[in-house]
């Protein structure tokens, strides 16, 4: 069923116009780059536009995000959480507008663009509770009457690098979280989703203006090697959180480990599903296909690459087939379809060579690898069988392209599934205690996620998210991973009238 959906009405009723700034503090501030178009991928026509910012008004948004710091940092942090939950307040009451967007400039089917506003709404509540828990710990002194405990401080300013694929919750897990931190949070959203961070950034920042800290979040849309470059060299942003692919974070790492900065890195993945001839194969193949399928295989997230027990391949591979020939593709906001269109063209074209070199490689294409010949930027979901170290196989694609290998032995599907340079999600299928014990052990994943019987995609924000290895070793949303946000100090009192050293050392005149 399609269901209309008045575009005009969600563009002004978030605020958008037709051609949009790129730079804003509480207001958009005047720019003067070219004019880029947003474009709908479900059919290539665009959306509306942004004027793209430049270095002079990357200048005016870090002294706006440096003066609102300063007072911002001093506001208790359970005051900032009250102003934290209006932010909360303000995307519900937003959430079907702010999904549709979503999902008409980057898309995703409507049900996972309204999950991703709920994504931000629950980041959200979360940093509301972190307001009260900003918790340091207290340790024994070695030294009478001497105190000892650690204190967690504001750090700053936040620089956020966002990728087109989440363009509204990977902002709110690094923004809301830092906001309680006390920080304040640069924007810089990927040029290819600039309208969801536009709306985002005007809801957000109408409730902090009203409590008179609107500078606290500014948002800077223009050009990587312009505004881009100046973000990540600069010495006034202590920490830079960046995300998307491994070449764009391993350049952000050193650049930013080149001043001594900070970097929070979420970078490639190239998950791994195994499904153990004990699993539940139902669950499995619904897990698979979510994780594959869903997003058309532009999550971080998404399940690349999939490791089958002999003794259940065939037969499960042949109803994986039969499934992914019945995925509806199409238009992401008709309430039928699974699978939306990929971002662009260039998305398409590397989807393509992918393809080719699999099958170059010696792999053998099992369904799908083909664009579809209609308006837009679709594409077949594909499974190709192929040894588990074929080369491509190593390479994050942003596309649903599944490669599928068969083993005997656990042992020897976990060192597969740990065989590649990413290390983000991973995840089993089995009722067997044991294999599970072995999968989440020491030496079972490598990753920075580890499911049972649930897919490699989807995450809860209640966990630290983030991989190892080249994923860049980041966590962010739950947990502890506020600390990231914040400067820890350590303070040692000394309460007795005598001054002794640590350590036992003597140094008297
Ligand atoms: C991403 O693709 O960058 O776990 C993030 C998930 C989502 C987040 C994905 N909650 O799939």
């Amino acid at each position: 069923m399609i269901q209309p959906i008045d575009v005009a009405g969600v563009l002004s009723r978030l605020g958008l116009a037709e051609v949009n700034s790129g730079a804003w503090v509480s207001g958009p501030l005047p720019v003067s780059g070219p004019v880029v178009a947003s474009n709908n991928p479900g059919t290539g026509a665009p959306l509306a536009s942004v004027q793209l910012a430049g270095l002079a008004e990357y200048e005016q948004v870090v002294a706006a995000a440096q003066a609102a710091f300063l007072r911002w940092r001093v506001l208790p942090a359970p005051k900032r959480g009250e102003i934290i939950r209006e932010l909360g307040d303000a995307l519900r009451e937003h959430k079907a507008d702010l999904g549709a967007l979503v999902s008409l400039e980057v898309g995703k089917i409507l049900s996972e663009g309204l999950g991703e506003v709920q994504e931000s709404i629950d980041m959200a509540d979360l940093a509301v509770g972190f307001s009260r828990q900003l918790y340091g710990l207290s340790m024994h002194s070695e030294r009478a009457q001497h105190r000892m405990f650690e204190q967690w401080h504001p750090l700053g300013l936040v620089g956020v690098i966002t990728a087109f694929n989440f363009p509204n919750a990977v902002w709110a897990w690094n923004a809301l979280v830092a906001l309680a931190c006390g920080d304040a949070v640069i924007w810089k959203p990927s040029i290819k989703a600039p309208l969801t961070a536009i709306a985002t950034h005007q809801i957000c920042a109408a409730v902090l203006d009203r409590h008179g800290f609107g500078g606290v979040l500014g948002l800077i849309i223009g050009a990587d090697a312009e505004v881009g470059e100046a973000l990540i060299h600069d010495k006034r942003v202590p920490l830079i959180s960046a995300t998307g692919s491994t070449r764009m974070g391993r350049h952000v790492g050193q650049v930013v480990a080149g001043r001594l900065g900070r970097s929070l890195l979420e970078l490639g993945g190239n998950n791994a599903i195994i499904v153990d001839n004990t699993a539940d194969l139902d669950l499995a193949l619904r897990g698979i296909l979510f994780g594959a399928v869903g997003t058309a295989g532009q999550r971080c997230t998404t399940t690349r690459r999939l490791f089958l027990h002999a003794d259940i391949a065939d037969g499960f591979t042949q109803r994986l087939v039969h499934a992914y020939r019945h995925v509806r593709i199409g238009d992401p906001l008709d309430s039928s379809t699974l699978m939306g269109p990929l971002i662009d063209e260039g998305a398409v074209q590397d989807y393509e060579r992918a393809v080719s070199a699999a099958v170059a490689q010696g792999g053998t294409l099992l369904v799908g690898g083909k664009r579809l010949d209609r308006a837009g930027h679709y594409v077949e979901p594909t499974i190709i069988a192929a040894p588990h170290d074929l080369p491509i196989c190593q390479h994050e694609t942003f596309a649903p392209i599944l490669y599928v290998s068969t083993y005997t032995e656990l042992t020897e599907a976990i060192a597969w599934q740990n065989d590649v340079p990413q290390g983000l999600s991973s995840s089993i299928f089995t009722d067997s205690f044991r294999k599970v014990e072995r999968f989440l052990g020491p030496e079972g994943s490598d990753c920075g996620i580890a499911n049972v019987n649930i897919g490699t995609s989807g995450a809860e924000i209640g966990g630290a998210f983030g991989g190892e290895k080249e994923t860049g070793g980041g966590r962010e949303a739950g947990s502890d991973s506020w600390k990231a946000y914040m400067r820890r100090q350590t303070c040692t009192l000394n309460g007795s009238s005598a001054l002794p050293l640590a350590q036992g050392v003597r140094f008297d005149l």
